[in-house]
């Protein structure tokens, strides 16, 4: 089979997590999803193209071009619950140019299997890992099998949309993502400071039940310590990267497999600078391994710097800890990052002034205070589906529902009040005169000082006191010239 798998660009959405400026210049990554996929269907022996239409900035009919000189037999799109409308959008499009079949697949699959593939455009769905569902499903469409036997499958029969069951797979067993097919050079991320550049993941689900997190209790299932360092070296080797961000749920969860991680990687000299998040009660002497091993950069959960907020969660850490952990971490060298909520669950104006105030005292050198959001399977889900009297997102699956600010019955807070906190939060924090002078000092590369202080600039003077659409929107593109390079002059 010719199996062609399309990533579309996306816009910012009024009831995202994020900030509009945050989500501007928050990167250009990988559609690691789709390299997965496409390396498992080419080891099942079928021919594939990946299009990075985001990072190309490719419209539907650059698009539809290159699919047509390659005539696919089948197209593949990754969904996201959040940006499921304009995926659609882009498969009606191309399935009208084009006419066959397509496949769908993503983290959306699995909380919204039947939704999913409801509208006509779409034949099939992975509701889990493509492992053995893509070479099954390539298989009977050949002839070579049927679709009700075609594991973790959701299909039409007749009309019906029919489920069969999913089996659990060793992640171990993965090929490596097939970045060959992806255009590794053009990025980059925020912090990032060596290219090439990409993202790793090498542990799927997290042990952990915070209320606000989808991957709240799914199986930890990680790759071997071997496995995991092989991919880096074929990165380092085969696609120059340099510099690489591992978005695991929590890295260092598994304490030998993360000391084993880092000898090895120090054993094969890999002169590599990577990030990875983490939970702040991290073990201090795996942190220095990390460190010795190429660590630059540590995303922290911290969320609030309220103990009853954190408890609230059932986030399971301490000020204290919080406290030791980035001590610890800055002291070895390591830049530390932190995640915070705004808006979870009983908050008030004065926990998030605490918590912009704690911020501060911990020194770190990057921030994200995201909007808290009631996403798909988490258990604020639930309590906005019993306040709502229905699912906001399956609806919005179904396209019954539009992109608005949705409700948090779990604080006295409005959306209003907390967008303007969110925004508030970032200003306060990166105005500091010792953050700015650090920030100055610590600059690498005069492109590195343009990114930041226009994120600076942007987020001041740009971003809205309340979450507006933005029919404009595009992602920063710091690599714009050679993206025309590459567009015009690379096949
Ligand atoms: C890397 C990553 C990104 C990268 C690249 C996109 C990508 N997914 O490749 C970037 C940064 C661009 C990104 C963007 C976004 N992401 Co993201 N991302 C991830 C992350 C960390 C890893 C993906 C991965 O490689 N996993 C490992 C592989 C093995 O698992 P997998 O992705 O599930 O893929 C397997 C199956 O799902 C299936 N499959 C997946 N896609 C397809 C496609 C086809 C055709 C087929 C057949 C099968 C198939 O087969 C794969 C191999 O077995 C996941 C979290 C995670 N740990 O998985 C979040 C995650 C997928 N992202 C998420 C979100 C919310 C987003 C954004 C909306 C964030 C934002 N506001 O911008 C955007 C939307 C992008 C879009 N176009 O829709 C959510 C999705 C939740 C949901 N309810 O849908 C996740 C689950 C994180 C989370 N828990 O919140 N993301």
């Amino acid at each position: 089979m010719r199996f062609a798998l399309v990533f579309n660009p996306f816009k910012y959405k009024v009831h995202e997590e994020n900030l509009r400026i945050v989500q501007k210049y928050f990167g250009m990554f990988p559609p690691l999803s789709l390299a997965w996929v496409a390396a498992i269907a080419r080891q099942a022996g079928h021919e594939v193209i990946i299009i990075d239409a985001r990072t190309l900035n490719l419209t539907k009919e650059g698009v539809l071009d290159r699919l047509k000189s390659f005539k696919p037999d089948i197209m593949g799109f990754m969904m996201t619950t959040y940006m499921f409308p304009e995926t659609l959008e882009w498969i009606r499009y191309l399935k009208k140019g084009l006419d066959i079949p397509i496949v769908v697949g993503g983290y959306n699959l699995r909380v919204y299997p039947e939704e999913s593939i409801s509208h006509p455009e779409i034949d099939y769905g992975v509701i889990e890992q493509a492992l053995d569902t893509i070479p099954q499903l390539f298989s009977a469409l050949e002839g070579k099998g049927r679709l009700e036997d075609v594991d973790g499958l959701v299909y039409k029969d007749k009309g019906l949309i029919k489920i069969n069951p999913t089996k659990l797979v060793d992640f171990d067993k993965y090929p490596n993502p097939a970045r060959d097919l992806l255009p590794n050079e053009l990025y980059a991320e925020f912090p990032t400071e060596r290219k090439n550049f990409t993202v790793m993941i090498t542990s799927l689900g997290c042990p952990y039940h915070c209320t606000f997190c989808e991957a709240g209790r799914t199986v930890y299932n990680p790759r071997r310590p071997m496995t995991v360092v092989n991919e880096m070296e074929e990165c380092y080797n085969k696609y120059g990267i340099r510099e690489i961000d591992i978005f695991d749920y929590d890295f260092t969860v598994d304490k030998d497999r993360t000391i084993a991680i880092c000898h090895e990687i120090r054993k094969r000299n890999l002169d590599i600078l990577w990030a990875c998040r983490s939970r702040v009660d991290i073990d201090k002497e795996m942190l220095k391994e990390m460190k010795e091993a190429g660590c630059g950069r540590i995303y922290y959960g911290i969320e609030s710097g309220s103990q009853e907020m954190l408890d609230r969660v059932k986030k399971g850490i301490r000020l204290d800890q919080i406290r030791e952990t980035i001590r610890a971490t800055k002291k070895l060298g390591i830049r530390a990052l932190g995640f915070f909520l705004i808006g979870s669950p009983g908050e008030t104006k004065k926990t998030v002034k605490k918590t912009v105030r704690f911020a501060k005292e911990l020194k770190l050198d990057y921030v994200q205070f995201s909007k808290c959001l009631a996403k798909p399977l988490t258990p604020l889900w639930k309590e906005m589906v019993h306040n709502m009297g229905k699912d906001y997102w399956k609806d919005w699956i179904l396209g019954k529902e539009t992109d608005r600010p949705l409700p948090r019955h779990w604080t006295k807070l409005t959306n209003e009040e907390i967008d303007h906190m969110a925004r508030w939060a970032y200003v306060s924090y990166h105005s500091q005169p010792y953050f700015l002078l650090k920030a100055v000092l610590k600059v690498r590369s005069f492109t590195e000082f343009k990114r930041k202080f226009s994120a600076f600039l942007d987020m001041v003077f740009s971003q809205e006191d309340i979450s507006i659409k933005d029919p404009k929107f595009i992602a920063y593109h710091e690599e714009a010239k050679k993206l025309d390079f590459y567009i015009k002059g690379h096949t």
